[in-house]
């Protein structure tokens, strides 16, 4: 059995210390732990109350993950939480640190809450696509009052210690939890035998009756931040129970009917495929265990554009001093500007207060000089992507930063080897591919050149995890792992639209399946002129996909930036209007490209453009570009706006079997001939054995590397 719990009496107190490293979630042995040790103090005569707590930094961080889907052994959770419940003597939780879905729902099971001022506590279920299936929708409504614990459910945030007081959901907060509780059993037991239980404290639930508000709002508040996910829908019936029915136990039963069809829903698997695949992105198979990590206290960047001010504002807000460069007082006087507008919208929200606004903005410094980023451990190039000026950066800052100090660039696509060939330190040049705006969203692709040192990757991906990001290594190859299939995606999009469907067609039958922006709506927003210009300048012919596009940039129709592009946009608004007047030019390139426009059905549309990126993915994988298909979901999800409900793109194809989608590419290659549908080999091989996408093939197996002159890709970055 997985963790133990230590007994120990004091003071004729009986501790419980639940010690399950490194977070102590409730596997079978703390569930057996738990509910053995409950009897076992009932049984002694001498003990008059029970503490329980957590060793380590956490107090419990929920039910055990890895156990979901499985077998299950030992006591269930249901036989731990009642043993707690119906104790015969008083249980206080010492809650010394994280506390967070069964965690907390145990600390709500026991008669008091006493927690470390630094205790964190949140019901995160909904983020695994599940619902608190230990109580939690009963009891938290309860003390914090339905909206509240509606709020919480649903958010599935972290809230501090000060909060959960305030919120009714702890006693009390102290720096010393477990003396600080035996001491409270001591003092409570003098005085009564009676000990509350949160199941009795009906007041809150029973003031909700009827006040339809509160599940509207829910609604609203799930529709908007939770679009496509079956778990919250769950939670709020959860509620509706706990508000309307009288019976505790009766609502407890709904809510493990309701957690029942989470637990067995596709996307409860999908969620937990991608929480477990952050973590294990962070693991690099070939580096040694021992390997250094450098200690970084201050960055530089280079470029106060948008990139280089959200990056610098990600090392500040981790506590992490800065220092941008850029080549006028201007663009820096620009930059700065638009960094404080951000800190400073974030102090209107809330988010920040403005002593806290005052530090991390103190945090950053600027100048013109590269001299002084002379003391950087590591300095991040962000400026725009063209490779003599990345060479001529690179070259000055080989001058003037320190020895030892690491070198990276935000490249998008740009070859590193290429860009560390010009440095005396390639073993300490790497990528750090930001996602705009950097400060937002959380993906970094992490680019490991062909000398990228073992130490300075090691201590990359250490800093991807103290600025909060979703760090994936990619090896050297053109547009990395996101934006090449990125780009295979958009091209099929393209195609489609030449084929016969429209713009927003498509769109809106990608927005179903679940991605956040359809890919004409992205196209517009990032600009269609970008790629075009390039071409003009190589003085390239458009390639099929792009000719569209291409026409729409010679009438001026760049996206966005020109109110009109794919769609048209009244000034100052970003919501898409439809273009008729393009459609002549969709017809015109159609038709002079040998096109005969057909009626294209949303399925059409969602496969074939998902196995683009499946296809791409297969064959990312087969490189070894990626480590593993999960690597390449957590890219997709948390850098491209795929629905993290479906697990990713290779999830997704492992989900419908790899066989339906060879079916599937075989058919689409045969209706459009099409070279983007000729299977992946490592697909083909996957399917005939029966086997899905997970590890990349060893180094002897893999398919060689995509190759930054000759790839199409390359030319569109
Ligand atoms: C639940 O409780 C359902 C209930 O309502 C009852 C239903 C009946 N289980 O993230 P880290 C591992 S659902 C198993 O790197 P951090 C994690 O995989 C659960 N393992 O550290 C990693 O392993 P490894 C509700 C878990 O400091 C190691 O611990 N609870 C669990 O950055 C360290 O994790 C949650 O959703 C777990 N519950 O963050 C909380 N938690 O070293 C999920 C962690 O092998 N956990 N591990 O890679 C978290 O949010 C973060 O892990 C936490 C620590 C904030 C706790």
């Amino acid at each position: 059995m997985k963790g133990t719990v230590l007994y120990e009496v004091k003071e004729n107190i009986a501790i419980l210390t639940v010690d399950n490293p490194p977070v102590n979630p409730l596997s079978d042995g703390i569930r057996t732990g738990v509910y053995e040790n409950i009897i076992k103090a009932q049984e002694d005569d001498s003990v008059i109350g029970i503490v329980l707590t957590g060793n380590g930094r956490a107090f419990i961080a929920g039910a055990d993950i890895s156990e979901f889907g499985g077998q299950i052994e030992g006591k269930t959770l249901n036989e731990m939480f009642e043993k707690l419940e119906f104790c015969t003597k008083p249980v206080v939780a010492a809650m010394n640190g994280l506390a967070l879905g069964g965690g907390l729902e145990t600390a709500l099971c026991c008669n008091y809450r006493i927690a470390d001022s630094n205790a964190i506590v949140g019901l995160p279920e909904v983020n695994l696509g599940l619902l608190p299936g230990g109580g939690g929708t009963q009891r938290l409504p309860r003390l914090a009052g339905p909206a509240e614990a509606l709020k919480m459910m649903l958010s599935g945030i972290h809230i501090s210690a000060k909060k959960a007081l305030d919120m009714g959901i702890i006693d009390k907060i102290s720096e010393n939890v477990v003396d600080d509780s035996i001491e409270f059993i001591k003092e409570v037991s003098k005085n009564t035998e009676h000990h509350p239980k949160v199941r009795d404290l009906n007041e809150k639930v029973i003031d909700a009756r009827g006040n339809d508000n509160i599940l509207l709002e829910a609604q609203a508040m799930a529709a908007k931040t939770r679009k496509g996910q079956f778990a919250p829908g769950q939670i709020i019936k959860c509620v509706e129970s706990a508000i309307n029915i009288d019976d505790f136990d009766e609502g407890l039963k709904k809510e493990g009917e309701y957690f029942l069809e989470c637990l067995m829903h596709p996307q409860r698997e999908a969620m937990i495929h991608i929480f477990f695949g952050e973590r294990a992105a962070s693991k690099i198979s070939d580096l040694p265990k021992e390997t250094k990590i450098m200690d970084i206290k201050k960055a530089g960047i280079i470029g106060s554009g948008t990139m280089g001010g959200g990056i610098s504002m990600c090392f500040a807000n981790a506590g992490i001093p800065v220092h941008i460069i850029d080549q006028d007082e201007e663009n820096i006087k620009r930059g700065l500007s638009v960094i404080e507008k951000n800190y400073d919208f974030m102090v209107n929200r809330g988010k920040l207060t403005a002593e806290q606004k005052d530090k991390v903005f103190g945090l950053i410094s600027s100048s013109l000089d590269y001299k002084d980023l002379s003391d950087c451990d590591i300095v991040i190039e962000a400026v725009y992507e063209n490779l003599e000026l990345k060479h001529k950066i690179f070259k000055s800052l080989d001058e003037h930063v320190k020895e030892g100090a690491i070198l990276a660039s935000n490249t998008s696509g740009l070859d590193i080897d290429s860009i560390a060939s010009v440095t005396n330190r390639p073993e300490l040049v790497v990528g750090t591919h930001f996602f705009s705006p950097a400060n937002i969203m959380r993906l970094l692709e992490v680019v490991r050149g062909a000398q990228t040192s073992d130490e300075t990757l090691a201590t990359v991906m250490a800093i991807g995890k103290k600025l909060k990001k979703a760090a994936v290594v990619s090896l050297n190859a053109p547009g990395f792992i996101g934006n090449r299939m990125l780009f295979r995606y958009t091209a099929q999009a393209n195609m489609l639209l030449l084929e016969g469907a429209l713009p927003h067609q498509i769109d809106q039958a990608l927005e179903s399946f679940g991605l956040n922006m359809g890919p004409f709506r992205m196209m517009d927003l990032v600009g269609l002129d970008l790629g075009w210009r390039a071409r003009k300048l190589g003085g390239k012919e458009s390639p099929l996909h792009a000719k569209i596009g291409d026409e729409l940039c010679e009438q001026d129709r760049y996206g966005q930036k020109s109110s009109a592009g794919y769609y048209n946009y009244s000034e100052g608004s970003r919501a898409p209007n439809p273009a008729p007047e393009n459609e002549a030019i969709y017809e015109k390139i159609s038709s002079e490209n040998g096109f005969t426009r057909r009626e294209i059905s949303d399925e059409e549309i969602i496969d074939r453009c998902t196995l683009a990126l499946i296809n791409e993915g297969a064959d990312i994988l087969s490189e070894g570009v990626a480590q593993r298909a999960a690597d390449i979901d957590v890219v997709y999800i948390n850098g491209y706006g795929f629905p993290i409900w479906r697990g990713g793109p290779m999830h997704h194809a492992n989900a419908i079997g790899l066989d339906k989608v060879l079916e599937k590419l075989n058919k689409y290659k045969e209706i459009t001939g099409n070279d983007a549908y000729n299977p992946s080999e490592l697909l083909i091989k996957l399917a005939k054995n029966g086997e899905k996408l997970g590890e990349a093939p060893k180094k002897e197996d893999r398919k060689e590397k995509l190759d930054f002159e000759m790839s199409s890709v390359a030319n569109n970055f």
